[in-house]
Protein backbone atom coordinates (compact mmCIF):
# COMPACT_ATOMS: atom_id res chain seq x y z
CA UNK A 1 0.00 0.00 0.00
CA UNK A 2 0.95 3.48 -0.46
CA UNK A 3 -0.14 5.11 2.15
CA UNK A 4 3.09 7.04 3.04
CA UNK A 5 3.99 8.31 -0.52
CA UNK A 6 0.17 9.34 -0.37
CA UNK A 7 0.23 11.40 3.17
CA UNK A 8 4.18 12.72 1.99
CA UNK A 9 2.03 14.41 -1.37
CA UNK A 10 -0.98 15.62 1.20
CA UNK A 11 1.29 16.72 3.51
CA UNK A 12 3.14 18.52 0.84
CA UNK A 13 0.33 20.10 -1.82
CA UNK A 14 -0.98 23.30 -2.22
CA UNK A 15 -4.38 22.48 -3.97
CA UNK A 16 -5.98 19.40 -3.81
CA UNK A 17 -9.06 18.85 -5.49
CA UNK A 18 -11.34 15.28 -4.76
CA UNK A 19 -13.68 14.08 -7.05
CA UNK A 20 -16.48 11.42 -5.06
CA UNK A 21 -19.22 9.41 -6.68
CA UNK A 22 -21.47 6.68 -4.40
CA UNK A 23 -19.04 4.58 -3.02
CA UNK A 24 -17.90 6.99 -0.23
CA UNK A 25 -21.54 6.82 0.53
CA UNK A 26 -22.02 2.94 0.46
CA UNK A 27 -21.13 2.74 4.13
CA UNK A 28 -23.75 5.19 4.93
CA UNK A 29 -26.21 2.71 3.47
CA UNK A 30 -26.91 4.45 0.03
CA UNK A 31 -26.65 2.15 -2.58
CA UNK A 32 -24.22 2.55 -5.12
CA UNK A 33 -25.38 2.99 -8.59
CA UNK A 34 -23.51 -0.83 -9.69
CA UNK A 35 -25.33 -2.10 -6.38
CA UNK A 36 -28.53 -3.95 -7.71
CA UNK A 37 -31.84 -2.05 -6.77
CA UNK A 38 -34.18 -3.27 -3.77
CA UNK A 39 -37.28 -4.19 -3.29
CA UNK A 40 -40.02 -2.89 -5.64
CA UNK A 41 -36.76 -1.11 -7.73
CA UNK A 42 -35.14 -4.29 -8.10
CA UNK A 43 -36.29 -4.70 -11.83
CA UNK A 44 -34.95 -1.02 -12.84
CA UNK A 45 -31.95 0.14 -13.78
CA UNK A 46 -30.81 3.78 -12.66
CA UNK A 47 -29.79 4.52 -15.86
CA UNK A 48 -33.21 3.91 -16.98
CA UNK A 49 -35.12 5.90 -14.86
CA UNK A 50 -32.99 8.50 -14.74
CA UNK A 51 -33.59 10.37 -17.62
CA UNK A 52 -36.36 12.62 -19.50
CA UNK A 53 -37.40 10.13 -21.26
CA UNK A 54 -38.47 7.87 -18.89
CA UNK A 55 -40.37 11.03 -16.63
CA UNK A 56 -42.04 11.73 -20.23
CA UNK A 57 -43.18 8.17 -20.37
CA UNK A 58 -43.84 7.83 -16.51
CA UNK A 59 -43.65 10.74 -14.45
CA UNK A 60 -45.31 8.92 -11.45
CA UNK A 61 -42.64 6.05 -11.17
CA UNK A 62 -39.59 8.42 -11.76
CA UNK A 63 -41.09 10.40 -8.87
CA UNK A 64 -41.19 7.91 -6.66
CA UNK A 65 -38.13 6.06 -7.21
CA UNK A 66 -36.16 10.08 -6.25
CA UNK A 67 -38.63 9.81 -3.15
CA UNK A 68 -37.78 6.83 -2.54
CA UNK A 69 -34.27 7.47 -2.54
CA UNK A 70 -34.77 10.78 -0.51
CA UNK A 71 -35.92 8.83 2.28
CA UNK A 72 -32.75 6.36 2.14
CA UNK A 73 -30.58 9.42 2.26
CA UNK A 74 -32.35 11.33 5.14
CA UNK A 75 -32.37 7.79 7.16
CA UNK A 76 -28.18 8.11 6.51
CA UNK A 77 -25.68 9.44 8.43
CA UNK A 78 -22.03 11.08 6.96
CA UNK A 79 -19.73 8.25 7.46
CA UNK A 80 -15.48 8.69 8.45
CA UNK A 81 -14.91 8.66 5.13
CA UNK A 82 -16.68 12.26 4.38
CA UNK A 83 -15.54 13.31 7.58
CA UNK A 84 -11.81 13.14 6.98
CA UNK A 85 -12.50 14.92 3.94
CA UNK A 86 -13.79 18.14 5.84
CA UNK A 87 -10.45 17.36 8.23
CA UNK A 88 -8.42 17.62 5.03
CA UNK A 89 -10.05 20.79 3.32
CA UNK A 90 -8.94 22.22 6.88
CA UNK A 91 -5.47 21.22 6.68
CA UNK A 92 -4.52 21.99 3.11
CA UNK A 93 -3.94 25.75 1.74
CA UNK A 94 -6.67 25.22 -1.44
CA UNK A 95 -9.47 22.65 -1.72
CA UNK A 96 -12.32 21.56 -4.19
CA UNK A 97 -15.04 18.67 -3.89
CA UNK A 98 -16.10 17.58 -6.69
CA UNK A 99 -19.08 15.04 -6.22
CA UNK A 100 -21.15 13.10 -8.61
CA UNK A 101 -23.63 12.19 -5.62
CA UNK A 102 -26.87 13.63 -5.12
CA UNK A 103 -27.12 12.94 -1.11
CA UNK A 104 -26.06 16.21 0.14
CA UNK A 105 -24.06 13.71 2.95
CA UNK A 106 -20.65 15.86 2.21
CA UNK A 107 -22.23 18.84 3.09
CA UNK A 108 -24.15 17.69 5.74
CA UNK A 109 -20.69 16.36 6.89
CA UNK A 110 -19.43 19.97 7.20
CA UNK A 111 -17.67 20.01 3.52
CA UNK A 112 -17.44 23.89 2.37
CA UNK A 113 -16.31 24.01 -1.10
CA UNK A 114 -18.48 21.82 -3.02
CA UNK A 115 -19.42 21.51 -6.61
CA UNK A 116 -22.30 19.35 -7.09
CA UNK A 117 -21.90 18.30 -10.73
CA UNK A 118 -25.13 16.02 -11.02
CA UNK A 119 -27.35 18.35 -8.91
CA UNK A 120 -29.34 17.56 -5.37
CA UNK A 121 -32.20 15.08 -4.72
CA UNK A 122 -33.12 17.42 -1.69
CA UNK A 123 -34.00 20.22 -4.39
CA UNK A 124 -37.11 20.27 -6.47
CA UNK A 125 -37.58 22.04 -9.79
CA UNK A 126 -40.26 22.71 -12.34
CA UNK A 127 -39.92 20.33 -15.50
CA UNK A 128 -41.43 22.84 -17.71
CA UNK A 129 -39.81 25.90 -16.46
CA UNK A 130 -36.52 24.29 -15.29
CA UNK A 131 -36.44 27.03 -12.34
CA UNK A 132 -36.19 26.19 -8.80
CA UNK A 133 -39.20 25.55 -6.68
CA UNK A 134 -39.43 25.26 -3.02
CA UNK A 135 -42.93 25.28 -2.11
CA UNK A 136 -45.92 23.58 -3.10
CA UNK A 137 -49.45 22.40 -2.95
CA UNK A 138 -49.68 19.13 -1.85
CA UNK A 139 -52.98 17.84 -4.04
CA UNK A 140 -52.27 14.27 -4.25
CA UNK A 141 -50.52 14.31 -7.39
CA UNK A 142 -47.61 12.37 -8.19
CA UNK A 143 -45.11 14.11 -9.35
CA UNK A 144 -47.04 17.40 -7.61
CA UNK A 145 -47.59 20.02 -9.56
CA UNK A 146 -45.85 23.35 -10.04
CA UNK A 147 -47.73 26.47 -8.18
CA UNK A 148 -46.59 28.94 -11.29
CA UNK A 149 -47.72 27.16 -14.33
CA UNK A 150 -48.81 23.84 -13.31
CA UNK A 151 -46.48 21.53 -14.84
CA UNK A 152 -44.96 18.46 -13.33
CA UNK A 153 -42.44 18.77 -11.03
CA UNK A 154 -38.88 17.05 -10.77
CA UNK A 155 -35.74 16.28 -8.66
CA UNK A 156 -32.96 19.17 -9.47
CA UNK A 157 -30.85 16.26 -10.11
CA UNK A 158 -28.89 15.88 -14.08
CA UNK A 159 -30.39 13.40 -16.04
CA UNK A 160 -28.57 11.04 -18.56
CA UNK A 161 -28.50 12.85 -22.20
CA UNK A 162 -28.94 16.63 -19.88
CA UNK A 163 -26.19 19.03 -19.87
CA UNK A 164 -24.53 19.75 -16.36
CA UNK A 165 -24.86 23.31 -15.30
CA UNK A 166 -21.88 25.26 -17.04
CA UNK A 167 -20.71 26.90 -13.97
CA UNK A 168 -20.39 23.36 -12.16
CA UNK A 169 -18.41 21.75 -14.62
CA UNK A 170 -16.41 24.67 -15.83
CA UNK A 171 -14.94 25.24 -11.81
CA UNK A 172 -14.88 21.04 -11.61
CA UNK A 173 -12.43 21.61 -14.70
CA UNK A 174 -10.52 24.57 -13.73
CA UNK A 175 -9.38 22.58 -10.33
CA UNK A 176 -8.80 19.57 -11.88
CA UNK A 177 -6.47 21.26 -14.54
CA UNK A 178 -4.75 23.59 -11.13
CA UNK A 179 -4.53 20.90 -8.76
CA UNK A 180 -1.21 19.25 -7.53
CA UNK A 181 -2.70 16.51 -6.00
CA UNK A 182 -6.02 14.72 -7.07
CA UNK A 183 -8.02 12.27 -5.13
CA UNK A 184 -10.59 9.63 -7.39
CA UNK A 185 -12.74 8.32 -4.74
CA UNK A 186 -15.53 5.47 -4.55
CA UNK A 187 -16.30 6.22 -8.21
CA UNK A 188 -16.39 3.56 -11.67
CA UNK A 189 -14.88 6.40 -13.49
CA UNK A 190 -17.37 5.43 -16.78
CA UNK A 191 -19.97 8.48 -16.29
CA UNK A 192 -18.84 11.56 -18.37
CA UNK A 193 -18.07 14.79 -18.50
CA UNK A 194 -17.01 13.58 -14.73
CA UNK A 195 -14.71 11.27 -16.02
CA UNK A 196 -12.37 13.21 -17.41
CA UNK A 197 -11.67 15.03 -14.75
CA UNK A 198 -8.78 12.24 -13.10
CA UNK A 199 -7.40 12.36 -16.73
CA UNK A 200 -7.07 16.31 -17.05
CA UNK A 201 -5.38 16.31 -13.69
CA UNK A 202 -3.09 13.95 -15.20
CA UNK A 203 -2.52 15.81 -18.30
CA UNK A 204 -1.94 19.10 -15.82
CA UNK A 205 0.71 17.22 -13.88
CA UNK A 206 -1.23 16.42 -10.95
CA UNK A 207 -0.20 13.52 -8.71
CA UNK A 208 -3.32 11.54 -9.43
CA UNK A 209 -4.66 9.21 -6.32
CA UNK A 210 -7.47 5.85 -6.89
CA UNK A 211 -9.18 4.86 -3.50
CA UNK A 212 -11.72 2.15 -4.56
CA UNK A 213 -12.59 -1.02 -3.64
CA UNK A 214 -12.09 -2.39 -7.07
CA UNK A 215 -10.17 -1.67 -10.26
CA UNK A 216 -11.53 1.07 -12.88
CA UNK A 217 -10.77 2.78 -16.16
CA UNK A 218 -8.44 4.97 -14.24
CA UNK A 219 -6.45 2.65 -11.86
CA UNK A 220 -4.04 1.96 -14.51
CA UNK A 221 -3.78 5.80 -14.89
CA UNK A 222 -3.58 6.87 -11.15
CA UNK A 223 0.35 7.39 -9.75
CA UNK A 224 -1.37 5.46 -6.36
CA UNK A 225 -3.91 3.19 -5.98
CA UNK A 226 -5.16 2.93 -2.30
CA UNK A 227 -7.55 -0.36 -2.62
CA UNK A 228 -9.96 -0.57 0.17
CA UNK A 229 -13.39 0.86 1.51
CA UNK A 230 -13.16 5.16 1.62
CA UNK A 231 -14.12 5.20 5.56
CA UNK A 232 -10.91 3.05 6.43
CA UNK A 233 -9.20 4.59 3.61
CA UNK A 234 -9.63 8.56 4.01
CA UNK A 235 -8.82 8.45 7.54
CA UNK A 236 -5.83 6.16 7.92
CA UNK A 237 -4.55 8.91 5.17
CA UNK A 238 -4.96 11.64 7.35
CA UNK A 239 -3.52 10.27 10.25
CA UNK A 240 -0.93 8.88 8.03
CA UNK A 241 0.03 12.86 6.89
CA UNK A 242 -1.19 15.02 10.00
CA UNK A 243 -0.48 12.09 12.81
CA UNK A 244 -0.97 14.60 15.82
C1 LIG B 1 -24.10 14.97 -20.92
C2 LIG B 1 -27.80 12.14 -11.22
C3 LIG B 1 -24.30 16.45 -22.82
C4 LIG B 1 -29.13 11.48 -11.32
C5 LIG B 1 -26.25 11.03 -12.78
C6 LIG B 1 -18.80 10.33 -23.60
C7 LIG B 1 -18.60 8.98 -23.72
C8 LIG B 1 -19.68 8.10 -23.46
C9 LIG B 1 -20.94 8.55 -23.05
C10 LIG B 1 -21.11 9.88 -22.91
C11 LIG B 1 -20.07 10.76 -23.20
N1 LIG B 1 -20.54 12.02 -22.97
C12 LIG B 1 -21.85 11.95 -22.57
C13 LIG B 1 -22.22 10.65 -22.53
C14 LIG B 1 -23.52 10.17 -22.14
C15 LIG B 1 -23.66 9.99 -20.61
C16 LIG B 1 -22.71 8.95 -20.06
O1 LIG B 1 -21.64 9.24 -19.56
N2 LIG B 1 -23.16 7.69 -20.15
C17 LIG B 1 -22.37 6.60 -19.55
C18 LIG B 1 -23.33 5.65 -18.85
C19 LIG B 1 -21.53 5.91 -20.59
N3 LIG B 1 -23.43 11.26 -19.91
C20 LIG B 1 -24.49 12.10 -19.82
O2 LIG B 1 -25.60 11.87 -20.29
C21 LIG B 1 -24.23 13.41 -19.08
N4 LIG B 1 -24.76 14.51 -19.83
O3 LIG B 1 -23.03 14.51 -21.27
O4 LIG B 1 -24.80 15.98 -21.57
C22 LIG B 1 -24.47 15.34 -23.76
C23 LIG B 1 -25.71 14.71 -23.79
C24 LIG B 1 -25.84 13.63 -24.69
C25 LIG B 1 -24.78 13.18 -25.48
C26 LIG B 1 -23.55 13.86 -25.40
C27 LIG B 1 -23.38 14.92 -24.53
C28 LIG B 1 -25.00 13.44 -17.73
C29 LIG B 1 -24.46 12.41 -16.81
C30 LIG B 1 -25.09 12.58 -15.41
C31 LIG B 1 -26.23 11.61 -15.19
N5 LIG B 1 -26.73 11.70 -13.81
N6 LIG B 1 -26.72 11.18 -11.51
C32 LIG B 1 -29.35 10.46 -10.22
O5 LIG B 1 -28.46 10.29 -9.36
O6 LIG B 1 -30.45 9.87 -10.23
S1 LIG B 1 -24.94 9.92 -13.07
C33 LIG B 1 -24.88 8.86 -11.68
O7 LIG B 1 -24.28 7.69 -12.15
C34 LIG B 1 -24.04 9.34 -10.54
O8 LIG B 1 -24.16 10.72 -10.28
C35 LIG B 1 -22.63 8.95 -11.01
O9 LIG B 1 -22.12 9.95 -11.87
C36 LIG B 1 -22.91 7.70 -11.82
C37 LIG B 1 -22.61 6.47 -11.02
O10 LIG B 1 -21.22 6.38 -10.96
P1 LIG B 1 -20.51 6.23 -9.51
O11 LIG B 1 -20.96 7.31 -8.61
O12 LIG B 1 -19.07 6.08 -9.78
O13 LIG B 1 -21.16 4.88 -8.91
P2 LIG B 1 -21.01 3.37 -9.43
O14 LIG B 1 -22.07 2.62 -8.71
O15 LIG B 1 -20.93 3.33 -10.91
O16 LIG B 1 -19.58 2.91 -8.88
C38 LIG B 1 -19.32 2.89 -7.50
C39 LIG B 1 -17.80 2.75 -7.38
O17 LIG B 1 -17.45 2.81 -6.01
C40 LIG B 1 -17.27 1.42 -7.93
O18 LIG B 1 -16.05 1.66 -8.64
C41 LIG B 1 -17.03 0.58 -6.66
O19 LIG B 1 -15.94 -0.31 -6.84
C42 LIG B 1 -16.66 1.68 -5.67
N7 LIG B 1 -16.98 1.39 -4.26
C43 LIG B 1 -18.07 0.73 -3.77
N8 LIG B 1 -18.04 0.75 -2.40
C44 LIG B 1 -16.93 1.45 -2.04
C45 LIG B 1 -16.25 1.88 -3.23
N9 LIG B 1 -15.11 2.60 -3.22
C46 LIG B 1 -14.62 2.93 -1.97
N10 LIG B 1 -15.22 2.59 -0.79
C47 LIG B 1 -16.37 1.84 -0.80
N11 LIG B 1 -16.92 1.51 0.37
Amino acid sequence: MHTTEVAAALKGAKHVAILTGSGISAESGVPTFRDAQTGLWSKFKPEDLATPEAFRRNPKLVWEWYAWRRELVTGAQPNAGHLALVELEQRVPEFTLITQNVDGLHQRAGSHNVIELHGNINRTKCFEEDIAVTEWKETGDSPPRCPRCGGRLRPDVVWFGESLRPEAIEGALMASRRCDVFLSVGTSTLVHPAASLPFEAAEGGAIVIEINTDTTPLTARAAFQLRGPAARVLPELLRAAWPE
